[in-house]
């Protein structure tokens, strides 16, 4: 049986992924934050109390800022493949808290690869790192570059980008050390991907969640920042199964590679209200721009522009060319947009006790 350690398992990917891997057979240990409520409601949503109980899901209390933390789990569960998905992962906040989402973001990852070099593990633990499209940035401004690859330079525009990226450079020089052992490890360009457990915070899932409360009566309006910000959006639970694929690889580690996982399609966050307003039979009318723009469902204000959850420096477009990843890992998105919000708004009607007209 091999042994997976996630970090992050309390967040959206980790408790995908360990749902994944407890299903291929795997023991998963989760390293997870001692703040965090136990058992974490997205382990709970998805049914994975029993893994718990029998013992092939443990959750192991620790943080990735703490190499103790690090250290002692190595040694204690000695993994086979870490999946390292503990991060702050809000792009705004990282405004507000730079040296914390550094800290977590860099730091954490330099801790995991210490730890793996200290106990001697190279040879024996795969190593995935959760990379993110946030990392090109400014490219499509700049470059003037309609979609990203795993050629397209970075170009960070925030303290999330930044951090995340010295993160990958560090995760990529492990397999291409000089002196000391290399360690195989893959970093995964993720491009923006939700689902039913993605946080509230997020844009995707505050919309679905905002426009069921409005359908149940329960909220007036959902007030938005940038409008126009295009972001190529996938399904978690295809994702994860890119991350798994990525530690199948074969061969040296200088020989291991990253992937871009993308659908290859972008959309506007207005695009994405109207994907979801038509799922409720709503049609959206938009009037005003900027800061004054408005959405009607018929006469009903129902979307509003609030300057306050705009970022100091937004990403214009970002949409992903997976092409190497059909080719060299044979992975492909399932899920089109359409079901991805379709999926997302039946889950928050039905939370609002509102039954989902059949598909
Ligand atoms: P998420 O839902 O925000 O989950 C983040 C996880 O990290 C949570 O389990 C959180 O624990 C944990 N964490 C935060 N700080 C920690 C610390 N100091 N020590 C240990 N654990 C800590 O994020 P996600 O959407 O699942 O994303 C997973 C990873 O992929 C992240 O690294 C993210 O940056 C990256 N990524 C995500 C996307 C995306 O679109 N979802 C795209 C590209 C890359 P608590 O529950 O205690 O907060
Ligand atoms: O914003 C705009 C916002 O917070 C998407 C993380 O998983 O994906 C995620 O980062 C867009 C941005 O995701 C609101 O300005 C408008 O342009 O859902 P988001 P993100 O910043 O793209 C990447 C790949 C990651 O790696 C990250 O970890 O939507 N937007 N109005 C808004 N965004 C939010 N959150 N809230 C709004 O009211």
């Amino acid at each position: 049986m091999k042994t997976a350690l996630i970090t992050g398992i309390t967040g959206q990917d980790g408790s995908i992924l360990a749902e994944l891997l407890l299903k291929k057979g795997y023991r998963v240990i989760g390293l997870m934050r001692r703040i965090s409520t136990e058992p974490p409601y997205r382990l709970r949503h998805l049914g994975l109390e029993d893994s718990l109980h029998s013992g092939s899901l443990i959750l192991a209390g620790g943080d990735i800022t703490d190499i103790n933390s690090i250290i002692n789990l190595l040694k204690k569960y000695q993994p086979d493949e870490i999946y390292n998905l503990a991060a702050q992962s809000d792009v705004a906040i990282a405004f507000e808290q730079p040296h914390l989402t550094a800290s977590i973001n860099y730091i954490g990852v330099l801790n995991i690869l210490t730890a793996i070099r200290a106990l001697n593990m190279e040879d024996a633990v795969r190593l995935y790192q959760a990379s993110t499209s946030e990392m090109f940035g400014g490219t499509a401004r700049e470059l003037k570059l309609q979609t990203q690859d795993e050629k397209t330079p970075f170009w960070p525009l925030s303290p999330y980008g930044n951090a995340k990226l010295a993160a990958h450079f560090e995760v990529v020089r492990a397999r291409h050390v000089e002196h000391g052992k290399q360690i195989r490890t893959a970093c995964g360009i993720l491009f923006n991907h939700e689902s039913e457990l993605r946080g509230e915070n997020f844009v995707t899932r505050k919309i679905t969640k905002a426009l069921a409360r409005i359908k149940a009566g329960k909220q007036d309006i959902l007030y938005l920042g940038n409008l126009e910000a295009k972001r190529d959006w996938g399904y978690a639970r295809d994702y994860v199964e890119a991350m798994w694929q990525m530690l199948q690889q074969e061969g040296p580690a200088d020989q291991w590679q990253d992937f871009v996982i993308a659908t290859g399609e972008t959309r506007t966050v207005r695009q994405f209200v109207e994907a979801a307003c038509k799922c409720l039979g709503w049609s959206i009318r938009w009037e005003g721009a900027g800061n004054n723009e408005k959405g009607y469902v018929d006469d009903k204000l129902v979307v509003a522009v609030n300057p306050k959850f705009f970022r100091p420096n937004d990403v214009y477009l970002l949409c992903g060319n997976p092409a190497k990843a059909k080719k060299i890992l044979g992975w492909r998105p399932k899920t089109s947009f359409d079901e991805l919000v379709a999926k997302m708004m039946a889950h928050d009607l039905k939370q609002e006790g509102i039954a989902v007209p059949a598909a």
